[in-house]
Parts: C-alpha cells; structure tokens; sequence
C-alpha cells in the first residue's frame, strides 16, 4: 500500500484528473436530470440542459443546491436512484429544523470508506495499526466513515463510539491503540483524563485523526503536546458523504480533497461568484461519483481557502485551509464578525486549555460577548496576586484579534462541561432582544 492508498488518483496528473472529473461531472449531471424532478425543475428553471454541461468548465451554469432545497426534499425527493438500491441513510447532527437525510447505495458506501482510508493512510496507518474510533457511531457519519476506513486499511478497528472516557483510556492502553478518531474537543477531554489517571507513559498513540468542528492551530499543539501524537484534520459533511471529503497529510497544512470524487469551488456567498483560488470564501462541493444522492454545486457554508500549491507529500489533490467555521456558526458582536476558533487560539495562546464558552447577550440595545475559560488546576493554586490582571491582558488580547471588547471571566477547572462529541460553545441569548 505505501505511502498512498490509492495513488492512481491521489498522485494524478492535473490534465488527467480534470478529464476524469469532466467525465464524471457529464454523466452525473445526465443522471439526476433523468432521476431527480427536483433537479430538472432547478435547471430548466436556469435554462441549462444536459447537453450544455461538456467538462468542468461550464459547471457554474448549473444552479446551486442549498440545506433549504434538501430540507425542501425530505426525505426522498432528492433520491437518484430506485429506493430498493439504497442500503444505507445518516442523518446530519443539526437539531432545528428538519433533519437532512443521506442515503448511499452500496457502491456509495464502498467509495466513501476508500476516501477514508485514505485519510488514515495519509496519517502513516497501515494493517499494523490499532484504530481507535471514539466519534459517534448511528446517524452520524463520524464512527461508521473512519470505521469503514479502518477495514479498507485492515487495521484492527476498535468501535468505541463516545462516552466513558475512563473505559475508553483502559481499552487504548490494554490494546495499545495507534491512532485515535474523534472531534478535537474529545481528543483534549481525553489527555485531560489520560493525564489525571497517570497512564500518559502507557499510551502508545502516535497519531490523531480529527475533525467535523472547527479547531485551531493552538489547539492541535495543545493535543499534540499532551498526547505525545501528530494530530491531522479531517473534514467532511453528511450530505456530501461524511468524513473523508478531504484529508491531511504529513505536511499538516490543509487537507486534500478527494477531486476524482467531489469538485470543490469557492464562492462569494452574497453574489455567489465563483473566486479564484487563494481568496477566502464559501466552499461548495460537487459529487461525481455518488450513485443514491449526488448533490450539485451543494453550499456548504463553510468559510475557507483553496490552495493548488505543490505539497511535498506528492499528492496532487487540491487542498483547502482548515475552515473557520459555518458562516452560521459566526457570530456578529456589535457589527463584527467573530468566529469561536480565533476566540481558541488567543485563549491556548495564553496559557489556558481548550475549555471555555462564549456567552453573547444583549443590554440596553448593545451586543455583549463574555468569555468564560476554566484556570488550570496550576494557574488555579497559584497566589491571586498572580492571577490579577490575568483577565486583563486576555481580555486585551482578544480586542488586538477582535476589535472588540470582550468580558473575560475565569472559571475553576472542571466547572465547564466536556464534550464527547462535537463541542458547544457558544450560548446566545438575544434571541428577540432589541
Ligand atoms: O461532521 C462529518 C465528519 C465526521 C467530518 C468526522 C470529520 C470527522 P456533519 O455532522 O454533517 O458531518 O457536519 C458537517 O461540520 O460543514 C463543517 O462545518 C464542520 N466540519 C467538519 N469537519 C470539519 C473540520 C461531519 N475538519 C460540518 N474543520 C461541516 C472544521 C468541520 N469544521
């Protein structure tokens, strides 16, 4: 296996791979307007046939597809082919609203675990390793993508799903699991446990693989540090598949998407333009190969950068910047926009770990942001003379990254709520306010 898991299409040729995708782009394109009234409706609508779609290029003719038209199309009105093909559903976490459903043919399924695998065999996993799953298994596509992965690989799988993180850290030590699979946030609630249950010496991880929330910088040292791992991202979404859309290798700066799967454009999300690459805007993924639900041009919401810049790894795949987070998980704070990551990295950068939260209100007709960070247990014994200021210069921080003013508040260890899964941390309260 290598260094890749499938290096025919990881290491491809640009031409080849935009004939491969052209092809691919074509044919879907025929299928859903064939299968899928709510496809035809949209395009006849834009005035664009099948036959005007020849390659790649004529992909911004067609018409975006947004959460909206999914919901719109619950639960099969989006279904591509005859539902006694379909072998599997997941569903997105989102809890408003109605729930968006996925659904995969077998040949779905199989294509989705590879991508998978490539991400582990991107992070040096091979039929040696011990994959420790501990995303949630069920509707989200978490456990069962990296599970998936995991078998493609032949790696020992070990199907934790979340939760019981005492029994969690004994199963990784007993089995001497190699790579660990779950959101960034569980990965530090876990070296927190490892840690205070004294076992750090007798983990034998090396490696992390981690995703499905926004996490900064900071916070993959933090988790690197405390685990004595590398700690790579992995990004995808239930409507496009799940984990897997793309991946990071070892040069850890970005993640590859699978192009032979899924074409990724970068869009202004108010006029819809589509940007060159290197300038930030919404991503939106085109799948090409899925046979139960293949979405055109699909809104992502998610802010980031592509980057087509040579990697040192020899993948040719282009790669996209960690996102900032949904364009709906932004705050606006007094006119500002403020994303929890950039919240993380001046709060890691400081001194503190991963646990806070990010209260938001509104008094006398202004928006308020308070920060609340848990102390460690040192900062925690250390003299209050010490700690005087220390929300000071925080909160000074945050303003030079912000440009807004924030109330800092520092809370005792352990007082903030671990997540097991993908982590909450903004509570907004001005639902309604003026
Ligand atoms: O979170 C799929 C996944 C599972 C990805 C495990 C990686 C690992 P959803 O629940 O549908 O699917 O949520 C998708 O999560 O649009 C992003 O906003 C966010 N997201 C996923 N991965 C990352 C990441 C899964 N690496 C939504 N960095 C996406 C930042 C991420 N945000």
């Amino acid at each position: 296996m290598g260094k890749y898991y499938q290096a025919e299409f990881e290491t491809m040729p640009r031409d080849e791979m935009k004939k491969l995708q052209s092809e691919r782009l074509v044919n879907t394109v025929a299928r859903v307007y064939e299968n899928v009234p709510y496809y035809r409706e949209l395009m006849d609508k834009k005035g664009v046939k099948p036959k005007d779609i020849k390659s790649i290029d004529d992909l911004s003719l067609l018409p975006f597809i947004s959460k909206d038209d999914l919901r719109d199309a619950y639960p099969y009105g989006m279904l591509a082919v005859p539902l006694a093909d379909a072998v599997r559903i997941q569903s997105t976490s989102g809890t408003t609203g109605r729930r968006v459903v996925a659904f995969y043919t077998q040949n779905d399924v199989d294509l989705w675990d590879e991508c998978c695998a490539r991400a582990i065999v991107a992070v040096g996993g091979t039929k040696e390793d011990v994959v420790h799953v501990s995303y949630g298994y069920g509707l989200f596509t978490g456990g069962p993508g990296l599970n998936g992965g995991s078998h493609k690989v032949g790696s020992l799988t070990i199907p934790m799903s979340s939760g019981n993180t005492e029994r969690q850290i004994q199963f990784m030590v007993d089995l001497e699991s190699t790579i660990l699979c779950c959101t960034p946030s569980y990965a530090a609630y876990l070296a927190e446990t490892v840690h205070e249950m004294g076992l750090r010496d007798k983990i034998k991880l090396k490696a992390g693989i981690f995703g499905a929330e926004a996490w900064s910088e900071e916070m993959r040292h933090h988790i690197e540090d405390r685990l004595g791992i590398k700690a790579y991202d992995i990004y995808g979404l239930t409507e496009i598949s799940g984990p897997g859309v793309s991946f990071e290798c070892e040069e850890q700066t970005g993640m590859h998407i699978n192009e032979d799967h899924f074409i990724a454009e970068i869009i202004n999300p108010i006029t819809g333009e589509v940007l060159p690459d290197g300038e930030k805007g919404e991503l939106v993924f085109t799948s090409i190969s899925k046979e139960a639900f293949p979405l055109l041009r699909y809104r992502t919401r998610d802010i980031c950068v592509l980057s087509r810049e040579k990697c040192s790894c020899g993948r040719t795949l282009v790669k996209m910047a960690k996102p900032m987070g949904r364009s709906d998980d932004m705050l606006i704070i007094r006119g500002v926009n403020v994303f929890p990551s950039q919240i993380e990295t001046v709060l890691i950068g400081c001194g503190f770990e991963a646990n806070y939260q990010l209260v938001v209100d509104r008094v006398n007709y202004s928006d308020t942001l308070e920060v609340k960070v848990e102390m460690t247990p040192a900062m925690f014994s250390d003299e209050i003379r010490k700690l005087e200021g220390l929300d000071n210069q925080v909160e000074a921080k945050l303003k030079s990254m912000l440009g807004i003013q924030a109330n800092v508040t520092l809370v005792a260890p352990k007082s903030i709520t671990r997540s097991e899964g993908k982590a909450v941390r903004v509570i907004d309260n001005r639902g309604g306010k003026l």
